[in-house]
């Protein structure tokens, strides 16, 4: 059906007569009219990949270009004085996921539907997401963030099941959103809602509510603040709607195909991603026992279709729950729980493989690796670290079941999508090939000596530069210097992504400028992150880049060389913006502890060069572009986790020693810092920098800065610069998702291609 014939039946209007919200809401019809057309042949076995998270972004211009169809609609309405990107403005962002682990979720179903995999996901649709994020006094404020409305990409399905919890029910339903596949099938996303859900419970303007009035509360927020047992709690009550209600439509949907429950793992696999999934195990084994299987034959049905992936090897985001926080939630997975545990200490004499602790704590991952079929890490590094340090009792136990899938990303969404000009550039020199096969990114290889096309990528560079201006100006009133480097930083706010060591780079060059050192080119540090509400030092860390950017934005001595932005709000709809404008991208984690990272791909992708530690998979983009097209600095992993078992990392002993270092971590208390700022929060990130440092920002300072100038400098050679970005454009095929997705499958999975 045609948009003039959506928007006649709907509100007998012509196009021309329209509103954008009333375009808007016709193209939402349009597009889920035809991914229903499109639906994938069902094979036997089925994908169920379960996470907390699936950080969607907006749908409309992907689903158009999925579809095949954005050049068409883009025409018609243009034809008819209308702005696709303007009635794209309109659509809410979903913040259904907090950062990569979401994000990653959300390039994989993409992926399972354009190679025609027979796969879904299972979520829970929050009514709020995450949070808004709010800037006040530079300060960050949360607030709810609604994005369902009277119409949305959600279809109410009919799949209504009963869950139970310690002392009461509640009924779950399924609300299904279509993804679409480039050029090709879709797949779903289906995602629980429980049917007593109050938006009214969240009054005002905050993100606070009735933590313990779980009816209501369930489906409200993503990671509800976890600073008190009822938060905790009602993490669990989440964790157990979503498995229940996932294991339940697995099982019907094995039975709609035909196989029996001895079946299942010939009918479906289920991917855990991360932790937050893994209580479908025991729910899986106890359904199945309910129907009258016995529970030796349930638990080895159940460990040949459960996988899990690893997205991190941080102590404090691995899960364990306390034993009392399940008896009261789902007391009637104990017994299954209680027996797992029993038959590992049976096993095996090593406590460290336990399933509950002396604390009495459930460790979450432990379940996953001793009834899962496969255990994964998300790059090469990653996965090493997992099988030699931080599993390494497992691995010892179960080397068959460890293996590595580096992460990667849709080029849909990541290239075409949002920064079709690059996208066109490449089309014109290779051809189309590319947006189905990645890998021949590579034949752009041949243009490294070509001037006329490096001058090209740099047009297009600019290009985007005075896009992302433009954008911030209209949406956010900050004001870019388009002919500045932009050296960006957008991910989660977390110590060790180490936002602070670039902060600290700030200062550096502030005092540089001082001293009359200015920059050949002017820099502009942006950053884009959320801190989760409870995670003070986090929202210390934002506190101190929002003052740097006042400061330095009131000094007229270093404002023209030097300016720092934080985005509001940053989301996937500013990622989308950002990325294709960076020159430079900061991925500077302290080795060994990001498993991989995504934006680093999404980045090189667009032909920004990274800046980065030996981390996650900056280890593989380093060995594909070549140390020259790369700046790499600070300490190897191998070193970081000698210093954490030797204990002697001491950040006053590299603050004492260094001018440089103590200057710039005095300035965060000094005189006009705390005129701008509050006391309370500079005053304890500058305490934490020196007593604490747990992520080395100190240890890594030095080498940071010098890799830093080395980048800015090798920017001011032109030509040089185009080439490392057209070399890392042309590396970038091996982080495709679809390669990502057919080695899951390949070695994991082992469904067939319905598009074979
Ligand atoms: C843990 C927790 C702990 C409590 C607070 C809320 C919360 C939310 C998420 C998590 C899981 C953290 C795991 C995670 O997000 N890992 C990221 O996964 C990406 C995809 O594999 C990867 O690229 C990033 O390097 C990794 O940090």
């Amino acid at each position: 059906m045609k948009l003039a014939e959506i928007v006649k039946e709907r509100l007998d209007k012509t196009i021309q007569d329209c509103t954008n919200e009333e375009l808007y809401y016709a193209l939402l019809e349009m597009t889920k009219k035809m991914a229903k057309n499109k639906e994938s042949e069902r094979g036997k076995k089925k994908l169920y990949y379960i996470s907390a998270e699936f950080l969607i972004g907006k749908l409309l211009s992907n689903n158009l270009i999925n579809l095949g169809i954005y050049d068409d609609v883009k025409n018609v309405l243009e034809e008819n004085g209308k702005s696709l990107s303007e009635i794209e403005d309109i659509e809410p962002e979903p913040s259904l996921g907090n950062g990569g682990l979401g994000r990653l979720a959300a390039c994989f179903l993409d992926s399972i539907a354009t190679l025609g995999l027979n796969g879904d996901g299972i979520g829970l649709n929050y009514h709020y997401g995450l949070f808004k994020q709010v800037f006040d006094h530079n300060l960050q404020l949360e607030t709810p963030n609604p994005w369902m409305e009277k119409e949305s990409w959600l279809t109410k399905t009919d799949r209504v099941y009963p869950i139970q919890f310690g002392g009461f029910t509640l009924q779950s339903r399924m609300y299904d959103i279509d993804v679409t596949g480039y050029d090709s099938r879709t797949t779903k996303l289906h995602l629980f809602d429980v049917e007593s859900v109050d938006e009214s419970l969240v009054d005002g303007s905050g993100i606070d509510f009735d933590k313990e009035n779980i009816a209501r509360n369930l489906t409200l927020f993503l990671y509800p603040d976890d600073s008190d047992d009822a938060g905790r709690l009602l993490r669990v009550y989440q964790q157990y709607f979503m498995v229940s209600s996932g294991a339940r439509l697995i099982l019907e949907e094995v039975k709609e195909r035909g196989g029996s429950l001895k079946e299942l793992p010939d009918y479906a696999t289920i991917q855990i991603n991360d932790t937050h999934p893994t209580m479908v195990i025991p729910e899986l084994i106890r359904l199945l026992m309910e129907q009258g299987m016995l529970m030796d034959e349930a638990i080895e049905i159940v460990s040949k279709t459960c996988a899990y992936t690893n997205h991190t090897i941080l102590a404090e985001a691995l899960e364990k729950w306390p034993l009392a926080y399940l008896e009261k939630a789902v007391p009637q997975l104990m017994p299954i729980i209680h027996e797992l545990n029993n038959r590992v200490m049976q096993k095996y004499t090593d406590e460290s493989v336990y399933i509950i602790d002396k604390e009495e704590r459930v460790h979450m991952a432990h379940i996953d690796i001793h009834y899962g079929y496969s255990v994964n890490g998300v790059a090469y590094l990653h996965t090493e670290i997992l099988k030699n340090s931080e599993l390494n009792n497992f691995y010892k136990i179960y080397p068959e079941k460890f293996n590595n899938k580096t992460n990667g990303i849709t080029f849909r969404r990541w290239l075409l999508h949002c920064n079709p000009k690059l996208t066109a550039l490449i089309e014109e020199l290779i051809g189309p090939g590319f947006k189905k096969d990645a890998m021949e990114l590579e034949k752009l290889g041949a243009f490294v000596n070509d001037d006329a096309v490096l001058d090209r990528l740099l047009g297009v560079k600019t290009a985007c530069k005075q896009e992302l201006k433009d954008y911030l100006k209209h949406t956010q009133g900050i004001d870019l210097n388009a002919d500045s480097i932009f050296d960006i930083q957008i991910k989660r706010l977390h110590e060790y992504k180490r936002q602070q060591m670039n902060a600290l780079y700030v200062i550096h060059k502030y005092f540089e400028i001082k001293e009359g050192k200015k920059p050949s080119t002017p820099i502009t540090v942006l950053f884009g992150a959320k801190a989760a509400p409870a995670y003070i030092i986090a929202k210390d860390i934002i506190h101190l880049i929002l003052c740097l950017q006042q400061l330095i934005e009131n000094d007229p001595e270093v404002s023209p060389y030097l300016k720092v932005v934080m985005v509001e709000n940053y989301n996937v709809t500013l990622a989308e913006k950002l990325i294709p404008a960076a020159d430079i991208h900061e991925q500077i984690s302290l080795a060994s502890k990001e498993a991989s990272g995504t934006g680093n791909m999404k980045f090189m992708l667009n032909g920004a060069v990274a800046l980065g530690t030996m981390d996650g998979a900056n280890v593989e983009i380093a060995e594909l572009v070549g140390e020259d097209n790369i700046y790499i600095f600070g300490e190897s992993s191998d070193a970081v986790i000698e210093h954490y078992e030797k204990a002697d990392y001491v950040s006053k002993d590299f603050y004492d020693k260094d001018k440089e270092i103590k200057r710039a971590v005095d300035f965060i208390v000094s005189d006009e810092m705390l005129a701008i700022g509050q006391k309370e929060n500079l005053e304890r990130l500058y305490k934490e920098l020196l007593v604490k440092d747990w992520f080395m920002t100190l240890l890594d300072f030095k080498s940071y800065v010098e890799a830093k100038e080395n980048a800015l400098k090798e920017y001011e050679d032109r030509k040089a610069w185009a080439k490392k970005m057209l070399i890392n454009i042309s590396k970038a095929g091996f982080f495709s998702s679809d390669r990502t997705i057919a080695q899951y499958n390949d070695e994991v999975w082992k469904l067939d291609s319905s598009l074979a």
